[in-house]
């Protein structure tokens, strides 16, 4: 079971993060980097960007999630996008069997290439096309900060340690995103990122099925909401995929506060949210009509935040020419 891997490894983890973090700062990261050696590079990404969406709005999630990959193993320096060479890379993590849409970020550094050789970074592009996606799907815009320089590593192992599994519960949320200068409004803002794409089965069964390895279901789970989750993920399939927000999973919108308030949050990390005060009362106002325009901006903030973890600066790092492989 990865997810028992996952947290069993947690603490080993925290220690190692804490040290590696601890080094890493967002020094040197500004709107509108490339403004001098390469004007157009927003504009490259973003004219790339939306008709792949418009023909197949269900990259969006993934290609968000990427970013989201990327920031959490190493920082935002595009390790994720490592293909395997002597050893295995993050891409060949289980969490990160689902990861799609790397084509999408090599047609994007590719234009990019053409239009500014060897300026742009693939980490700055993770989170440009972040950005772009949630937009072309009506969600927010924010100002992308850049300036971010590629990593020359990517190991399967700080994958499976770093990634947060999606049976964690609210501590260790919490833990995660504070090792990584994030807050626990952070947290509850961008697991709103759920209000978009699929998932397996395989992320969520056990509360179906065997919680506690008794054969039992998850109790913050609404009963009624698993009876159909088990029509669409009989006992034992892995394989097949649910809306996280049924009906409007292609569109960035707040429903996921609602779904999350009663108690259709997909993963116990989504129904964790309702464990902590602060995430609690957050989940709570936006549930209601209310909400979605605080949270928009709210989402803005906080990808930025994120998108400040452990960067490679200055003359850290490399410029990738291809965003597979290192130079
Ligand atoms: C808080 C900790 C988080 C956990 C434990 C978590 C876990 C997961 C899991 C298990 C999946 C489904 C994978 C699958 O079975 O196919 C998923 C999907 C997704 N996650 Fe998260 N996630 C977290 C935070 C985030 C954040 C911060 C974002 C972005 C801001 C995000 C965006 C997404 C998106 C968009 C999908 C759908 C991907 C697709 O449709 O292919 N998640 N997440
Ligand atoms: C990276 O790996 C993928 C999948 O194996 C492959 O399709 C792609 O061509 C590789 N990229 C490079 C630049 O080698
Ligand atoms: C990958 O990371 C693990 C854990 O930090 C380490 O033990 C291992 O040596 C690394 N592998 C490579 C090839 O660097
Ligand atoms: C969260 O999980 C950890 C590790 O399994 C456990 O030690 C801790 O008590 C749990 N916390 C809560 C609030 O359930
Ligand atoms: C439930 O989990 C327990 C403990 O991990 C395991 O022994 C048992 O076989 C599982 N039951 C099913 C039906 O998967
Ligand atoms: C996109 C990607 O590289 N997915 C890989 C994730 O890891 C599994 C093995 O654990 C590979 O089979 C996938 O190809």
């Amino acid at each position: 079971m990865p997810s028992l891997k996952l947290c069993s490894s947690f603490f080993l983890q925290l220690i190692f993060t804490l040290f590696v973090f601890d080094l890493a700062n967002a020094q040197g990261l500004k709107v509108g980097f490339y403004e001098e050696t390469c004007p157009q590079a927003e504009a490259v990404v973003k004219k790339t960007i939306v008709p792949v969406i418009a023909e197949a709005p269900s990259l969006a999630a993934p290609l968000l999630r990427m970013h989201f990959h990327d920031c959490f193993v190493r920082g935002c320096d595009g390790s994720v996008l490592l293909n395997s060479s002597t050893h295995q890379a993050e891409k060949d993590a289980i969490p990160n069997q689902s990861l799609r849409g790397f084509e999408v970020i090599d047609r994007v550094k590719t234009a990019l290439e053409k239009a500014c050789p060897g300026v742009v970074s693939c980490a700055d592009i993770l989170a440009l096309v972040a950005r772009d996606v949630v937009t072309a799907i009506k969600g927010p815009s924010w100002q992308v900060e850049t300036g971010r320089r590629d990593g020359r590593v990517s190991n399967i192992s700080e994958a499976l340690a770093n990634l947060l599994s999606p049976f964690a519960n609210i501590t260790q949320l919490k833990a995660g995103f504070q090792q990584r200068g994030l807050s626990a409004k952070d947290l509850v803002v961008l697991s709103g990122g759920h209000t978009i794409g699929i998932s397996h089965c395989f992320s969520f069964a056990p509360r179906l099925y065997n919680f506690t390895g008794k054969g039992d279901t998850d109790p913050s789970l609404d009963p009624n909401y698993i009876a159909r989750l088990k029509v669409k993920c009989p006992p034992g399939a892995v394989a097949p995929i649910v809306e996280m927000d049924p009906g409007s999973s292609k569109i960035f919108d707040d429903d996921y506060y609602t779904m999350v308030s009663k108690r259709r949050g997909l993963f116990h990390s989504d129904a964790s949210l309702l464990d902590d005060s602060e995430t609690k009362a957050y989940v709570i106002n936006h549930a209601s009509t209310l909400g979605s325009a605080s949270f928009f901006e709210d989402f803005g903030v906080s990808m930025v935040n994120m998108g400040r973890v452990a960067v490679l600066t200055g003359k850290a790092g490399e410029i990738r020419k291809q965003c597979a492989l290192v130079n």
